[in-house]
């Protein structure tokens, strides 16, 4: 028998599945690549399978304030008869908490384990207005069962986290203390920032003029967090629920469309190819409303506004972390940080020279407010 300390990480995941509420007994786990932070396996027993998640507690220190915001949401939904909306956390032995933690070996992480939702697929480019649809009010529908959720419930698990100012100073200090080199290569991308920080401020008159209620959001609407039923458009459920937190609602579809209306990965190093597909937008912004029926007025106008802000927040956060030398997206080669955040921009950019046609989708009684808005 291997000292826990000498056992791969996939053991690991093994010995930290049997510590939580399953059915059967542990026979093996692999390697399930997703996501920038968490360590993912899928992991199975004879007759069930599960998706164990070694936590980054680096980015999660308050490891009960996420657990209790996943069962706030989870418990919420299932009291709803909607526990199938998200991917459903299963309890660890004894304690009930939804993370396990061996009390005499630190080192072998923070675990947490997740029913594995069987005959689905994820993905990372959308390849029809169907798909973006059917993600979008699945995000959406998920909005809507939280809607009478009181926010206040949910703990800031990353405080300041949808904040594009904060992010934006966030970045002003990492400019300030990187290494000459890797400033010189971020010349363009921190150009494209100065260059739109009106962008920043609209949104900030915008949150000033107190017409964005708090909401419970998911926090990382991407499409590959959506299960697909295999070789079909329709939307399963959504997961990875580690960013619920309380946060204005223009973030979940501000990041729906950042993800899934862009022409080519997060990482393309070719930005010719890379834009917002108007037509994947206009599927976004109906499959949302659809789904998301609670939104009043000034949330549906700035619709448009939180496409771009978000996409700029999230281009901010990857040139940070390229500046302050990759210390929180993993990577899997060098300069792939600065790529996402050169992605991000080309896209706001691409927004831009359409800033019109985003108001199109919308009902015609917020096209004129949610025009006026972006012309700020
Ligand atoms: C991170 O790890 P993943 O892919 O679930 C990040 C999101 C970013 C996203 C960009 C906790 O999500 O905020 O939008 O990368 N999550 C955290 O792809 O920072
Ligand atoms: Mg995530």
């Amino acid at each position: 028998m291997l000292a826990l300390t000498d056992r791969s990480e996939s053991d690991l995941a093994m010995h930290a599945l049997a510590q939580f509420c399953i059915d059967g007994e542990p026979v093996a786990a692999q390697r399930f690549r997703r996501g920038h932070i968490q360590r993912s396996y899928v992991a199975e027993t004879g007759t069930h399978r599960y998706l164990l998640q070694r936590l980054n507690d680096q980015v999660f220190p308050e490891l009960e304030a996420l657990s209790h915001n996943v069962a706030v949401v989870t418990d919420h939904l299932a009291g709803k008869g909607l526990a199938d909306t998200a991917a459903r956390p299963v309890r660890s032995l004894g304690g009930g908490l939804l993370w396990w933690q061996d009390p005499g070996n630190a080192g072998a992480g923070v675990w947490r384990c997740l029913h594995f939702v069987d005959e689905t697929e994820s993905h990372d480019l959308c390849d029809s207005p169907e798909r973006a649809f059917a993600a979008a009010r699945a995000f959406g529908e998920f909005q809507q069962a939280l809607a009478d959720l009181d926010p206040g419930l949910l703990q800031p698990t990353l405080p300041d986290f949808f904040d594009p100012i904060v992010r934006h100073r966030q970045l002003e200090t990492a400019r300030a203390q990187a290494s000459s080199a890797r400033l010189d290569q971020a010349q363009s991308a921190l150009g494209f920032v100065d260059g739109n920080t009106a962008l920043i401020q609209t949104w900030e008159q915008l949150v000033d003029s107190g017409s964005m209620p708090d909401r419970v959001l998911h926090g990382d609407t991407k499409l590959n967090n959506v299960l697909f039923r295999r070789e079909s458009v329709e939307a399963v459920c959504v997961v990875d629920l580690d960013t619920c937190m309380s946060g204005w609602s223009g973030y979940d579809i501000g990041d729906l469309v950042r993800f899934t209306a862009a022409s080519a990965p997060e990482d393309e190093r070719d930005l010719s190819k890379v834009f917002t597909d108007l037509d994947l937008y206009r599927s976004l912004v109906a499959g949302y409303l659809t789904g998301a029926r609670f939104l009043t007025k000034s949330e549906v106008q700035a619709v448009p506004l939180s496409s771009q802000i978000v996409t700029m927040t999230i281009g901010m956060r990857f040139l940070a972390d390229f500046l302050n030398g990759d210390q929180y997206f993993a990577i899997d080669r060098e300069g792939q940080n600065l790529d996402r955040a050169r992605v991000q921009f080309r896209l706001v950019e691409s927004m831009q020279e359409r800033v019109q046609d985003l108001c199109d989708p919308l009902p015609a009684s917020v096209r004129a407010a949610a025009r006026e808005l972006i012309a700020l």
